[in-house]
């Protein structure tokens, strides 16, 4: 007989998510106990410690420095000026000064004190924001192509990320009481809870994103659920459903690994929510319970294998699904990076940030300032993309060249300042506030991107470009299984290299060294970087040439 993990029964006995929360929050003490860190996660609060000093605290015998993450959904990835402006004051206040932009759209905040939970909370709250629901076993946030909102004819498209974080996300009372304001009644929230959740919720996150019909940015085959917008020819509007991707992996165990969504159907616009509704009941039924390694939709998916997956969602919509279609023809990558024009006759300026984070540097760019100056001054909109990038839309014309102007005067690169590596590369945050984390990995990404553009320039391959991720361990966070080049820490001090995945984001990246120190990278890939000047063309990119050649 299978037993239970131990976050199923926490979860069981949390009351809705309350355990013993409220006391610890008030107890005094710098850090909460394991069964409150878990109910945390679901009110999208991480705990952990500052790894930088773990070791000379310890050797000192002094506590450890605890440090606590917040995550805050933003379906979509858009909020507006004030919201920017709002997040800008809580960092300064409480936070690390800096506002980190995830790979799902949402934005963190690192280094809170225990003391300052509650008044964060209640500041996201004034902003109509909230971490509830971030993380933990529930649909986490909805992730959208920002050009659906900003490109012609897609406007109603849009609006379908909020719509379906609406239809599915988790809801609570037990976040008002705890963190907003202490009264029950006063909760924006009608239900404490809503039944498909049931008391013990999903058995693991689930993850579904949106992308544009033609262009993949938010990499739609690692999610859970992935829908392509596609106007069918029979029954009109709707999309492609795409189920079982996820890329996190654990060395430990040999029987997890990353893998790519399969079609499943195609659903209507008016039919999306209840299939989506019937692969969840599925997934709650017939996920693993035991192993949190293996609880994700995709060990479902794999292990029945597609058909009897489909059964399985057709029982519980009560009929048959339609067949899905052929995947899109051209499926691009767009990083939104660069001025645009809008079909509104407004402007938008995707800017480059460099793993997300959000901060001035006292020799480079000071991006946050620039930001802050910019939605103090204009009533803008701020989308953050898969790519971690952040693209200042809604700008109206006469504005265009102040905004510029502010970017330039705060050093913040313009897109043709970018490296060929720079442009596109991705980073987890890895140490020290990941407590997963066996390596560096956002803070060593300059180092990398510099000996990759230097690789690239002292061969005929200046000006390139190559898609490089990097994480802190194999849970794989900057999705570097579907990377051209995806470095994954392994030891302390080592990393695994992978190289074929591509920036259409539809294949796996394959192991190709083990065990390599980042500053061995370049070399490592030499032999590879080699037979790509001297045999591929010029629009032959790295992994699609690793991958044809099969070196990958
Ligand atoms: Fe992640 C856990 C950061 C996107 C797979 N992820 C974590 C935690 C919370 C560490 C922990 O559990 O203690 C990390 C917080 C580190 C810190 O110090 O802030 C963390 N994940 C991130 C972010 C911030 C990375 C980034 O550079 O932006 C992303 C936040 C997304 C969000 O806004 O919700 C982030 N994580 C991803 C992705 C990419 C995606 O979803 O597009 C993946 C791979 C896709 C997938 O889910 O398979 C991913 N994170 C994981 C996993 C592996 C899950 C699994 O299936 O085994 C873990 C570990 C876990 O859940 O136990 C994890
Ligand atoms: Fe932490 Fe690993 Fe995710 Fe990086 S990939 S943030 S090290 S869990």
């Amino acid at each position: 007989m299978t037993t239970e993990s131990g976050v199923e029964v926490i979860k069981r006995e949390s009351r809705r998510l309350r355990g013993d929360l409220a006391s610890e929050l008030g107890n005094g003490a710098p850090n909460v106990g394991a069964e409150s860190e878990q109910i945390l996660k679901f009110h999208g609060i991480y705990s952990g410690d500052n790894r930088d000093v773990r070791r000379s605290r310890t050797l000192a015998g002094e506590g450890l420095e605890y440090i606590f993450m917040i995550r805050v959904v933003v379906p979509g990835g858009t909020l507006s000026s004030a919201q920017w402006r709002g997040l800008d004051e809580i960092t300064e206040k409480v936070a690390d000064g800096t506002i980190r932009l995830t790979t799902r759209q949402a934005v963190q905040f690192h280094g809170v004190v225990k003391g300052d939970l509650r008044s964060l909370a209640q500041s996201l709250d004034r902003l109509y924001l909230s971490s509830f629901g971030a993380c933990g076993d529930v649909v986490r946030n909805v992730v959208a192509c920002p050009m659906l909102h900003t490109a012609e004819g897609l406007s109603d498209l849009a609006s379908w990320s909020a719509s379906l974080r609406e239809a599915f996300r988790s809801t609570s009372q037990a976040h008002w009481e705890i963190f907003v304001n202490g009264d029950r009644f006063a909760s924006r929230e009608e239900v404490d809870e809503r039944p498909f959740y049931a008391e013990t919720y999903l058995p693991r996150k689930f993850k579904i994103a949106i992308s544009h019909p033609e262009e993949n940015c938010v990499d739609v085959f690692a999610q859970d659920v992935g829908l392509i917008p596609y106007r069918h020819p029979e029954f009109g509007p709707g999309f492609t459903v795409l189920v079982g991707g996820g890329l996190g992996r654990a060395y430990a165990n040999e029987d997890t690994f990353a893998r790519l969504a399969d079609p499943l159907c195609f659903a209507t616009e008016s039919e999306v929510r209840a299939v989506i509704g019937a692969i969840l009941a599925a997934f709650h039924d017939l996920g693993d319970r035991a192993d949190r390694r293996r609880a994700r939709l995709k060990y479902v998916v794999a292990d029945l294998g597609l058909d009897a997956f489909r059964r399985e969602v057709e029982s519980r919509l009560g009929r048959e699904l339609a067949p899905a279609p052929a995947a899109p023809e051209r499926f691009g990558v767009d990083d939104h990076l660069g001025w645009r024009d809008l079909p509104s006759g407004r402007y938008q300026v995707g800017v480059r940030v460099g793993a997300g984070r959000v901060s001035d540097t006292e020799d480079g760019a000071r991006l946050r300032s620039a930001l802050r100056v910019i939605a103090e001054t204009f009533d803008v909109t701020f989308s953050i993309t898969a790519q971690q990038d952040v693209v200042v839309g809604n700008i109206a014309a006469n504005d265009r060249e102040r905004v510029a102007e502010i970017l330039r005067a705060h050093r913040v690169k313009g897109v043709d300042e970018l490296g060929p590596v720079e442009r596109s590369a991705l980073a987890c945050p890895a140490l020290p506030t990941c407590s997963q984390a066996l390596t560096e990995a956002e803070r060593k990404l300059p180092e990398v991107v510099s000996a990759l553009e230097g690789a690239l320039a002292r061969r005929s391959l200046a000006g390139r470009s190559l898609q490089l991720r990097v994480t802190g361990c194999p849970n794989g966070c900057a999705r570097p299984a579907l990377a051209e080049v995806g470095i994954v820490g392994r030891t302390k001090s080592t990393y695994d290299l992978y190289v074929g995945g591509g920036p259409r984001g539809d294949r796996l990246a394959t192991l190709y060294r083990e065990k390599v120190a980042l500053s061995d990278v370049d070399e490592a890939l030499a032999p590879l970087l080699n037979r790509w000047e001297r045999e591929a063309g010029d629009e032959e990119s790295f992994g699609d040439f690793v991958t044809r050649v099969g070196l990958a």
